[in-house]
């Protein structure tokens, strides 16, 4: 039986599966129910300095096209940032078991002065969590994305590395253009405190339209928010592969479009060394993991692929 073990920097980790931020994350109760799932590891909800409501619902929603026939999972949301603030974060994270698995603590402030402050108080605390900075929150009217402003995003970078001082990692929005992809990599590389880089978060400000009721599926924003699921795999892989070819010192972690053992195959394939799941995991619990996992041993299995390191980052192109 193939060995789903893993390592995320230095750590040891039994499997490569974790929940998307946003995802089971937003409160005690699904943290825990994370912690006690078979997920490798876990990273809670996006938080700001102080606690949010969010936006108006409905606020998410998943929808499928194409008929029953190609079963696609693809959702929707425009959240809004609703979380419980940073402190609950932090005192979830001082109760939580490492050792069993990481925990990864996402922040998202709203200015860069709060993100400076959520970044002092976790590196004084007590915790071994992982700090991962969202730098692509879509949904916050009149906010645009960080990581769509290259000024904005390296002096970040620069202040994050000198208040920290210890590894962080960053959730990038999707790039569609290689200039793009050449432009955040050359950021990036310019912090060797930034060990990871989590791609992707969902399509920024997608519209979705109900044919029947010729209505938005969402309130907020008129109807725009960011696109999960199977629309969003191949944008997914091609980020996961274009970081993991340019940014050799860093680690990548994996999202979007993971619902069985093939996508999760494949983010690990293009260069990932964690995989997360989100649609999928709104839908099914945590019971998607022992599902997902069983199914990406099957696949290691038949190809003849005895530790995740036989084929990570090995894919293929035609010469
Ligand atoms: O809360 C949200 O609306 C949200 C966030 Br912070 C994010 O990073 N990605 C997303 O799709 N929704």
């Amino acid at each position: 039986m193939a060995d789903l073990t893993t390592q995320f920097l230095e750590l040891p980790v039994k499997n490569p599966l974790m929940n998307a931020s946003g995802v089971w994350c937003s409160v005690a109760s699904q943290l825990e129910a994370l912690a006690e799932s078979a997920a490798g590891a876990m990273v809670s909800k996006s938080c700001t300095l102080h606690p949010r409501d969010g936006n108006p619902e409905p606020r998410y929603r998943v929808f499928g096209h194409g008929g029953p026939k190609e079963n696609k999972v693809c959702s929707i949301n425009s959240m809004g940032l609703p979380n419980e603030g940073f402190a609950y974060y932090l005192r979830y994270a001082q109760r939580h078991d490492h050792e069993n698995k990481p925990l990864f603590v996402s922040i998202s402030g709203l200015t860069l002065d709060d993100n400076l402050t959520m970044v002092d108080s976790l590196k004084d605390a007590v915790t071994p969590a992982i700090l991962e900075v969202n730098l692509s929150c879509p949904n916050v009217p009149g906010k645009s994305q960080i990581g769509y402003d290259f000024d904005a995003m390296d002096t970040l970078l620069a202040e994050v590395s000198s208040g920290y001082q210890r590894p962080f990692g960053v959730k990038l929005p999707p790039y569609f253009d290689m200039a793009h992809f050449d432009e955040a990599a050359e950021i990036l590389n310019r912090y060797p405190l930034v060990a990871f880089v989590t791609c992707i978060n969902s399509i920024g400000n997608a519209l979705v339209i109900d044919l029947e009721s010729e209505t938005t599926l969402i309130k907020p924003k008129d109807g725009f928010g960011g696109l999960g699921g199977d629309y969003v795999l191949p944008t997914a892989l091609a980020n996961v592969n274009a970081f993991y070819r340019r940014c050799s010192e860093k680690t990548i972690i994996g999202c979007g479009g993971v619902k069985s053992g093939t996508e999760a195959f494949l983010h690990l394939l293009a260069g990932a060394t964690l995989v997360q799941i989100g649609t999928s995991l709104y839908e099914e619990g945590p019971g998607i993991f022992p599902r997902v996992l069983d199914e990406l041993a099957a696949i290691m299995d038949d190809k003849g692929y005895k530790t995740i390191a036989d084929f990570r980052g090995k894919l293929k192109t035609i010469a």
